[in-house]
């Protein structure tokens, strides 16, 4: 254990490698608890004559040499992270450094370097995990070339790039492109590999494989048919072919994040990977797609150009976010895709941005860098990119993008490199745009209308409030994609991009027949919070006839949090007959495609009603936000009854389960008109014939939590008779246990968890099993998770304490929980902080979890 604190990483500490490594050579003797790793480096001094620094962190060192010569013992200096060899013990020129090292796998339950999931060997190397497999200059600016020699008794044995030769026992693989050490992967197991082919523009044949257990292959089809749509997208959209003969994906159980793009061989959580009617949710397929298409994107936008340091994560992971959502949405459709994108953004990174937690788009500072694979970091990354491409157009983007991959293919870059491109190809000065790479925090926007009976004066101000160590603001440049509407719905002024990029600004727009009703920031052009004193009577005529489908889906949000913020303030308040009319009208609307229909009649979520009653200046009570969601839902329900079961019945489809976005669309809207359906049966006769005649996992996933929620005992029958046909698949069983985690009533969702924790299935060290449990109780059962007598807060809190030494990078993830504490009553707020304290106060506790509670704290 270390006992100083763990050192602060600043990005203005920066300094170019004083040795760079030009190629690797790899030897594993694969072995549970005894791996042994010869690696042989050639390097070559880079800025003068200086030590050479490498990282290591839990390994044995066996033997070091420098061109064939073991060094002497005082030329080194080992500690618990690092190998440093002295400046004279080193050649003037180029040399070879050979090392042995021995690695435990079986004991490595941290699920970074290499490790062991069910018996077979994997990697996680993202972002500083290479330095647990041998010592290494381990920093993405190091690119190499990487020859890897596998010696196992495992049937199938793999590394990145071209296979190049194998035996009984062994396996050699090439990989010609220089890559960081991040970037390096390797298998090998008793697998079996889902197989097809690609045809690339240039017209070279792509071996395609996706690696399994065995009785899993018929569940990779869908994985596979995204791969390709996502090969020949990219190919389409951007000009990027892929670059080696083969590209393979392999599923794993046990795994920290989504997926990893390692170079050729892509490792993914099996969550993401297998799919079949039975098994997966349309919400399943859909992220398989998307995330499918991330990993493969980031072959380009990460691999081939790559960040010089960790600070610059968005470069990579903005952009590719950024073309996921464009493929995406080019599947999927744009407007749902859009709304899909905002709802996950305003729920995770606008809450980070306004808490503890906020931090740049590029941070300046980190102490573990694995605690900023965030939604800033990811989908704030990915905005800033629209917005760019919303100013400087469409054509001028694929431009500066061109320009990119040429000037940069095989660097290590900064966002500086990337913005360059930009201004280079438009001519225009981007160092205003760029303070969103620096500026943490989420604009608010206010708005002020001007009308003379001719000219329309819209005025806009942007303020941003301090966030932790950036206590003042400048302004930002904005773009608000604005259309004018008169009052018969027409539109009077079509989309435009009004451009704010001071703290206040005016706009007028001259010879207009009548003051206009404005829709602002279209398609959400950007990622601020909009603060425009609006009555419900203009909202529900924007829900009526804005032409632009975000707003339009915006507008009934909008209303319905406004009535939520009185109902969960006060219980007695009655409910505006023209919410409800308006509802009524766009469930009606046969021009409405079933998939955005769904989304505008869902209600905002409890966090969002918590917010606005912040924003009203109250304390949210999260049970009346919570009551305040059902009283809404029933009140829905009961004004559109005989329409809402008409419908339902019409979607009811005998055909067999298909996962297409049209399918998965009306799926989704007879779900959440089953929900609706559901508040007025108390014994919720239509959920019951729902699950039963359900042959897919969405229709069972939407009639399930129903059951579970009503507190009905056929929810414990079905939740044996699932349990009893699927107990021995992981991913079903990962949603048996999310599902009661999710819908137990939040009065005793805190012992009903407590309970499953007990459960002989909970194995609380695979991160899908303790998500399922903890972490959709602590973030997905809102109201349970902060019940006033803190019974939710001691749970979450006595499991992450046991998690912390087994798996730090889950237990940090999940410990931000906690980072909304200062937005309750004093009661929860000193519940949340004792527990919190007992964390900080472990002996031992990792620089993760501590640096994650040390932000909340301070
Ligand atoms: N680069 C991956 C995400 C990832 C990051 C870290 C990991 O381990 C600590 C694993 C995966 C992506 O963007 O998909
Ligand atoms: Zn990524």
């Amino acid at each position: 254990m270390r006992s100083e604190a763990p050192p602060m990483i600043k990005l203005s500490d920066y300094q170019a490698p004083a040795f760079l490594v030009r190629h690797v050579d790899l030897k594993f003797c694969l072995h549970p608890t005894a791996t042994r790793v010869f690696s042989r480096l050639e390097c070559v001094p880079n800025t003068g004559k200086s030590a050479f620094l490498l990282n290591g962190e839990e390994l044995q060192l066996i033997s070091v040499e420098i061109d064939g010569k073991p060094l002497a013992d005082d030329a080194l200096i080992l500690t618990e992270t690092t190998l440093e060899i002295a400046a004279d013990a080193l050649p003037d020129g180029d040399f070879t450094l050979c090392c042995e090292t021995e690695i435990n796998p079986e004991g490595n339950t941290s699920l970074d370097g290499l490790y062991m999931s069910k018996g077979m060997y994997c990697t996680q190397c993202e972002a500083e995990g290479f330095r647990k497999i041998t010592f290494f200059p381990d920093r993405p600016d190091i690119m190499a070339t990487y020859s890897v020699r596998i010696e196992s008794d495992e049937p199938v044995m793999l590394s990145n790039g071209n296979p190049t030769a194998s035996g009984p026992g062994w396996a050699e693989w090439h990989d010609p492109w220089p890559k960081p050490s991040y970037l390096f992967a390797l298998v090998a197991g008793n697998l079996v590999s889902y197989d097809d082919s690609f045809l690339t523009m240039s017209g070279r044949e792509v071996g395609l494989k996706i690696y399994v257990r065995p009785g899993d292959k018929h569940r990779c089809e869908y994985a596979m048919d995204a791969l390709k749509r996502s090969m020949r997208w990219d190919e389409q959209v951007y000009g990027r072919e892929y670059d080696l003969d083969l590209f393979m994906i392999v599923a794993v159980d046990d795994f920290n994040m989504g997926a990893m793009e390692n170079k050729g061989l892509n490792i993914f959580n099996s969550k993401y990977v297998l799919a079949s009617a039975e098994i997966a949710t349309d919400r399943d397929y859909e992220l398989i797609e998307g995330i499918i298409a991330h990993e493969y994107f980031h072959n380009w936008t990460g691999n081939r150009i790559t960040c010089r340091d960790w600070f610059q994560l968005c470069l990579k992971e903005g952009l590719t976010v950024y073309r996921d959502q464009q493929f995406s949405g080019d599947q999927r459709g744009h407007a749902v895709q859009r709304i899909d994108d905002v709802k996950m953004l305003r729920a995770r990174q606008f809450r980070e941005d306004a808490g503890p937690l906020a931090h740049p788009v590029r941070p300046e500072e980190y102490i573990e860098i694995n605690n900023f694979y965030t939604a800033t970091v990811y989908e704030k990354g990915a905005e800033v990119i629209g917005m760019l491409r919303t100013l400087v157009g469409a054509e001028a983007y694929e431009r500066a993008l061109t320009l990119y991959f040429q000037r940069h293919d095989g660097q290590a870059c900064t966002i500086e490199d990337w913005i360059k491109v930009f201004e280079d190809v438009t001519g225009t000065d981007l160092a205003q745009f760029k303070r969103w790479y620096s500026q943490a925090g989420t604009p608010r926007i206010s708005v002020k209308e001007d009308w003379d009976g001719n000219t329309y004066m819209l005025t806009l101000t942007q303020k941003t409030d301090p966030t932790p160590g950036q206590p003042d603001k400048q302004p930002l440049v904005i773009p608000v994609a604005s259309g004018l509407l008169g009052s018969d719905g027409t539109e009077l002024h079509s989309t435009e991009v009004l451009v704010l990029d001071k703290a206040e600004q005016t706009y007028r727009f001259e010879g207009l027949p009548e003051k206009p009703i404005p829709s602002l920031f279209r398609g959400f052009s950007a990622p601020v919070i909009v603060e425009r004193k609006i009555s419900n009577a203009e909202r529900a005529f924007l829900l009526a006839n804005d032409t632009d489908p975000f707003n339009k889906w915006e507008m009934g949000r909008a209303y319905a949090l406004d009535l939520l913020s009185v109902l969960a303030t006060d219980a007695e308040s009655t409910i505006e007959p023209d919410f409800l009319n308006a509802m009524a009208t766009l469930l009606e609307d046969q021009t409405l495609d079933p998939a955005f229909k769904a989304l505008a009649l869902s209600l905002p979520s409890i966090e969002d009603v918590m917010d606005a009653v912040r924003q009203g200046g109250g304390t949210p009570d999260p049970m009346a936000c919570y009551d305040a969601l059902s009283r809404l839902d029933t009140a829905m329900a009961g004004r559109m009854k005989g329409t809402i079961e008409q419908i339902y019945n019409a979607l009811d489809n005998d055909g067999p389960y298909t996962p297409d976005p049209q399918a998965a669309g009306e799926r989704s809207l007879r779900g959440r008109l089953l929900g609706l359906i559901s508040r007025l049966e108390p014994n919720v006769e239509t959920a019951m014939r729902h699950l039963a005649h359900a042959d897919n996992m969405t229709d069972i996933m939407q009639a399930l939590p129903l059951l579970i929620r009503a507190g009905r005992p056929e929810a414990k029958e079905a939740l044996g008779s699932i349990y009893e046909s699927w107990k021995h698949n992981d991913l079903v069983l990962d949603k048996w246990f999310a599902a009661q985690a999710m819908a137990t009533p939040p009065e005793h969702a805190a012992e009903a968890v407590a309970q499953l924790t007990e459960h002989p299935d909970f194995h609380w060290k695979n991160p899908n099993r303790f998500r399922s449990v903890i972490g959709v109780f602590a973030m997905a059962n809102v109201a349970g998770f902060h019940r006033a007598d803190g019974a939710g807060y001691k749970l979450l809190t006595d499991w992450l304490i046991r998690l912390d030494p087994v798996n730090p990078q889950t237990t940090a993830r999940l410990a931000g929980a906690f980072e909304t504490w200062r937005n309750f009553d004093d009661g929860r707020q000193a519940l949340m902080l004792g527990n919190m304290q007992r964390i900080a106060d472990l002996k031992g506790l990792s620089k993760d979890t501590g640096e994650i509670i040390g932000r909340i704290l301070e």
